[in-house]
């Protein structure tokens, strides 16, 4: 009988990737979708004869069991949450609510369905559904040692990060008091040509290819200073679906060990369409966090040398590989909008 996987945030980036994944590896895939003809449905259209969809929020704890019972997943993904950070100073109570609590919720309703008693604690439960949380680098926030590891002290410099924080602690006790195989993945940045068009590299390649085609002349970025460690989402997933084949629950930290700031990722991405980045980028200072997370860099050793996990594309390939992309869809929106007004009158 094939495993079967349920995974929240099935909409997203990750989510993507993680389904198309799974399902090469022999799984049956559902993913909770929220919200009324939710159009980021749409997204993965793609998917849909693979995937089975069910409702759910992570709002709504009976929502969550209710997706679970019908599911009776061996696998759950916790991919879901409000990613972006600087929203989270905006919707502080919001982000909170979904990338806290909302973890407390899907490891309450796993609980649950899976019969652990609150009283007595302890084993029994790693037999049961196991359960992956989408932590993140952002925990580390302000550093206090670079590369950070699994042991490294944690100081979230947003709302955001903080809520992750919580996430990561909550699901390391739900190990710790009913034996739960709960793991958290503490990832790094990763992106790919699905990455939402908010952040930064993303916005960087779209800004790129319709700059290229005389569609836009201008990018306006925050802090170019900034520097992280960014990877390919295609390879980060494969490290999520690692963490919950092994004997023991573990946490890990996910990322190349390789940095670069925004600059280089502004210069690599105009490089690449053999434009200079400088006569086209300005700073737009609202664009720069209340409290800035200025350097991070992952020691993955643990998930190298336990789970046999290694990054396949670097940043000049990955920002290549974004910009190819937005050009591609730019060219076809551009030749698409051309005929238009050539049939029009
Ligand atoms: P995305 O922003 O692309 O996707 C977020 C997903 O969360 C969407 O599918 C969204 O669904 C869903 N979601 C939002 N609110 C809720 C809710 N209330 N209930 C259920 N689902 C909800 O993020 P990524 O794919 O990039 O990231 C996946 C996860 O990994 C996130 O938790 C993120 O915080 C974390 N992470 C990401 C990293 C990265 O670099 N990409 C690095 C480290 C951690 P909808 O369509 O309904 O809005
Ligand atoms: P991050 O990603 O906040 O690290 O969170 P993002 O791409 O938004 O920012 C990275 C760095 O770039 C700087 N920056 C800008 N960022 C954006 N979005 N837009 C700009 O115009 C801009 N200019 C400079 C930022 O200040 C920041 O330092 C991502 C998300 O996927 C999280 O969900 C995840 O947990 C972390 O990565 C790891």
């Amino acid at each position: 009988m094939s495993k079967c996987a349920l995974i929240t945030g099935i909409t997203g980036q990750d989510g993507s990737y993680l389904a198309e994944h799974l399902l090469a590896q022999g799984y049956r895939v559902w993913g909770l979708i929220r919200g009324q003809a939710n159009p980021r449905k749409l997204r993965i259209s793609r998917l849909a004869s693979d995937v089975t969809f069910v409702d759910g929020d992570l709002m709504d704890q009976a929502s969550l069991v209710a997706a679970l019972d019908a599911v009776q997943p061996d696998e759950v993904y916790n991919l879901g949450a409000i990613s972006f950070v600087p929203m989270s100073w905006q919707q502080s109570e919001l982000v909170t609510e979904v990338n806290a609590m909302g973890v407390l919720r899907m490891l309450e309703a796993i609980r649950m369905v899976s019969g652990l008693d609150k009283s007595r604690g302890g084993g029994g439960g790693r037999r049961g559904i196991r359960f992956y949380q989408a932590s993140s680098s952002e925990m580390f926030g302000k550093v206090t040692e670079t590369p950070q590891r699994e042991t490294t002290i944690f100081h979230p410099r947003s709302p955001y990060g903080a809520a992750k924080a919580y996430g990561h602690f909550i699901t390391r006790n739900y190990r710790e008091s009913f034996g739960m195989y709960a793991v958290s993945g503490m990832l790094f940045n990763h992106e790919s040509p699905r990455r939402g068009a908010e952040f930064v590299t993303r916005k960087i390649s779209l800004a790129v290819a319709q700059i290229k085609l005389g569609l836009q002349d201008k990018l306006f970025l925050g802090n170019l200073d900034a520097v992280r460690d960014w990877g390919f989402a295609g390879d980060y997933v494969r490290a999520m679906h690692l963490m919950l084949q092994q004997d023991e629950p573990s946490d890990y930290v996910v990322g190349t060990g390789r940095i670069h700031s925004v600059r280089d990722a502004v210069r690599m991405a105009f490089e690449s369409v053999d434009l200079d980045w400088e006569d086209y980028v300005a700073i737009d200072p609202t664009l720069v966090r209340p409290a800035e997370v200025e350097t991070l860099c992952a020691d993955s050793t643990r998930a190298r040398t336990e789970l046999g996990w290694e990054p396949t594309v670097d940043f000049r390939e990955l920002m290549n590989m974004m910009v190819e992309s937005d050009l591609r869809q730019a060219s076809r929106e551009r030749d698409y909008g051309d005929l238009l007004s050539a049939t029009s009158w």
